[in-house]
């Protein structure tokens, strides 16, 4: 472990001098003295009157899914910059700062999520356990709260590219680069001693990450990349095929039917994997052994649920008590959205979630004058087609009318096609970062319900192909184990535990993890974690649970990893 700090000219000088402490260095003078020169980033001038400093002591932050309870002491440090020759630019950016004593030589930046680029304090205080510098930006897009899309049009039909390289990757590069730099100067590290240099985020913020090191090759030593909303093109427009299922089906299933298709799911397919404990750790296994054909005329019933509401937004309507058995519909419009998306001519055109993830994008709406249940248009593919493919100031689309299958592929190649430098995020050559020596830990949940387990499969599939498609298949998973690891966690939903599998938990110390693996070169084999699950096993091999034992075996199962691969047939290129 590399815990030394350079103390410099003030060591050599030695006697009695005062170590620095985090009063000392959380002031503006202190940090406007620390900042780059004004040379150091060709293109950028930072604003040295912009600074702000904020010291919190003592605070207490309870467990997350990212870390563990810890009481911490940080500085919160926030400056602007712009960049030379464009109007009115101005981008935010803040780094939590350690104290002297705590700083252990690591650079962290966070992620965001949706269409926000920084998560505000959900990842960060990880870093400062594990001290680190650690950073978050504002994409330039007016304030830490401001999301990209309330920038993204600059009138209807016109795009503001800048916003969306950005976005894309611009924002992240800078936000890393300056922050590498004055967490140098700030704790006044030498020239020749290391500051490793990390990165956190899931969702979008796993997209983030990824447009990174695919990018970027020196500029992280290590990554953890969560459940990354990668193949971006597809991956919005794809929130809105549960919704097209159901229109070109011609039924709206009551949430309480989907709801009990899912638990009769978990309820098959939990002992699949050895281990009765309501968690699916093998959905690979529930695809080859459970068709939700078998749940045909279940009775189910649910209580009447109120909206559910999210700093102001609601996330999910009220419901009806509801009851019923199960319907050959129902059970028609679950097998359609699990096959994954097919256009008219049989090709495949997009992956689904994994047996057992709930059916998220399939939520209906309760008519309470008709008593009916109808279409409830997915706000994250909504969004997506009528702000960033037609160009029109709208939060969501009105209708789906006329939309099939085929409207679906096509506007997926239309987002590909236009966002394919910026947003799509697949580049599968990850040469460079290999060279370079970084090391990224990707996780993700198996039963996420809004990235598809299946997308993150098939891009380690596509780097592994690209670059090592000459070996057999385990040399080359041997050959990626070098720098890039993928761990598929156990009942795990989208970026944290599932409500619905309780028992099964997420990964808190992988950022240690990839700390441990890029500073004391100990390459992690399995992901620890808590419950009845208390290690995930890396791709290709998976969890099998033998003899009551708490830890699985990682095994491999060829007929399983061959339900993970893909043959995108609708697109003329290949789809990494
Ligand atoms: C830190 O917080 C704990 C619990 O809130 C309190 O007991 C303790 O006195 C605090 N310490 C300092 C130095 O403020
Ligand atoms: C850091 O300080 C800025 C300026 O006060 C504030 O907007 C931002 O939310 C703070 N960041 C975090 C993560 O607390
Ligand atoms: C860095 O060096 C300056 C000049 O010697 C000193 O004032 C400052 O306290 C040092 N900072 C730290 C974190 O040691
Ligand atoms: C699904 O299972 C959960 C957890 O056991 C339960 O609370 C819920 O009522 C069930 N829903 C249905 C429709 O059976
Ligand atoms: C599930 O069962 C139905 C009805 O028997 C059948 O039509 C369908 O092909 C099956 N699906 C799979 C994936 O086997
Ligand atoms: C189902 O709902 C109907 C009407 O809402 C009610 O009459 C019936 O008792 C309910 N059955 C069960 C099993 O809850
Ligand atoms: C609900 O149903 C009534 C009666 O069919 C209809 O007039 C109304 O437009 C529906 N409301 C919505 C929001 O669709
Ligand atoms: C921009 O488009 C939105 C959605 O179509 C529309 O409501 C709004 O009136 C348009 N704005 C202007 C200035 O035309
Ligand atoms: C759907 O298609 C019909 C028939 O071509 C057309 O009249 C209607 O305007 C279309 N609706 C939308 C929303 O485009
Ligand atoms: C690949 O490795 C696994 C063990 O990890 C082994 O079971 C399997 O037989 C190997 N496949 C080939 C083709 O060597
Ligand atoms: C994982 O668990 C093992 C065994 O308990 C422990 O030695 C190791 O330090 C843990 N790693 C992390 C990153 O927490
Ligand atoms: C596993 O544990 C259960 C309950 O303790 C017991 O009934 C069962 O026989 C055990 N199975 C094996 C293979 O040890
Ligand atoms: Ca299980």
């Amino acid at each position: 472990m590399h815990h030394t700090r350079s103390l410099g000219l003030a060591a050599t000088a030695a006697v009695a001098v005062q170590a620095a402490t985090l009063q000392d260095i959380c002031s503006v003078s202190y940090v406007q003295a620390a900042l780059p020169a004004s040379d150091f980033f060709p293109g950028l001038t930072l604003d040295p009157s912009s600074v702000t400093t904020a010291i919190t002591t003592n605070s207490s932050v309870a467990e997350s899914d990212w870390y563990n309870a810890a009481t911490i002491d940080y500085c919160n440090v926030t400056l602007a910059y712009s960049h030379n020759g464009i109007a009115n630019d101005i981008v935010h950016i803040s780094y939590w700062i350690p104290a002297p004593n705590d700083f252990q030589n690591r650079y962290l930046s966070t992620g965001g999520g949706g269409l926000a680029i920084n998560s505000g304090s959900t990842y960060i205080p990880t870093g400062i356990i594990n001290g680190a510098v650690s950073g978050q930006t504002d994409g330039g897009f007016g304030s830490f709260d401001n999301q990209w899309d309330s920038v993204f049009l600059l009138a209807n039909d016109t795009i503001n590219w800048q916003s969306v390289y950005m976005f894309g990757y611009q924002a992240h590069h800078e936000l890393a680069t300056i922050g590498k730099q004055l967490a140098k100067s700030i704790y006044n590290v030498s020239d020749s001693e290391t500051v490793y240099s990390y990165y956190l985020g899931c969702s979008e913020g796993g997209r983030e990450g990824w447009s990174q090191v695919q990018r970027f090759a020196d500029q992280f030593d290590g990554a953890v990349i969560g459940a990354p909303a990668i193949r971006y093109g597809q991956q919005q427009v794809n929130h809105l095929t549960s919704n097209v299922v159901q229109q070109t089906i011609g039924y709206y299933p009551p949430t309480c039917e989907l709801e009990a298709i899912m638990n009769l799911t978990i309820a098959a397919c939990d002992s699949l994997d050895g281990q009765a404990d309501g968690v699916i750790s093998r959905s690979d296994l529930c695809k080859l052994n459970f068709n939700v054909s078998s749940t045909l005329g279940t009775a189910y019933s649910c209580d009447a649920t109120a909206a559910q509401v999210m700093g102001g937004i609601t996330i999910g309507a009220a419901s009806p008590a509801q009851n019923g058995t199960i319907t050959a519909e129902g059970i028609e419009v679950a097998n359609t959205i699990l096959n994954g998306l097919y256009d008219s001519n049989g090709k495949f055109v997009y992956l689904s979630y994994q047996p057992g993830a709930s059916f998220a994008d399939a939520a209906t709406t309760y008519n309470e004058t008709s008593d009916t249940w109808g279409l409830d248009i997915s706000s994250l593919g909504g969004e997506w087609v009528a702000r960033y493919l037609e160009l029109q100031d709208a939060s969501t689309l009105s209708t789906l009318d006329n939309y099939t299958y085929d409207t679906l592929r096509d506007l997926m190649i239309e987002g590909q096609t236009r966002y394919g430098d910026s947003l799509q995020t697949t580049q599968p050559d990850l040469s460079s970062l290999q060279s370079a020596g970084a090391k990224v830990i990707h996780v993700h949940g198996e039963q996420d319900n809004s990235i598809p387990t299946g997308s993150s499969v098939h891009y380690y599939e596509s780097v592994r192909s690209v670059m090592f498609g000459d070996m057999s298949y385990n040399a080359s998973t041997a050959a990626m184990d070098d720098f890039y690891r993928l761990f598929l966690v156990p009942g795990g939903a989208h970026c944290g535990t599932n409500t619905a599998q309780p028992n099964g938990q997420w990964p808190q110390t992988t950022f240690e993890t990839v700390i441990e693996w890029v500073e004391g070169a100990v390459a992690p084999d399995t992901l620890n974690t808590t419950g009845t699950i208390n290690s995930i096993c890396r791709w290709p091999l998976r969890p099998m649970w033998t003899d009551n034992n708490t830890s699985p075996s990682c095994v491999y199962d060829q007929a399983s990893i061959d339900t993970w691969m893909y043959d995108f047939d609708a697109y003329s290129t290949p789809l990494y």
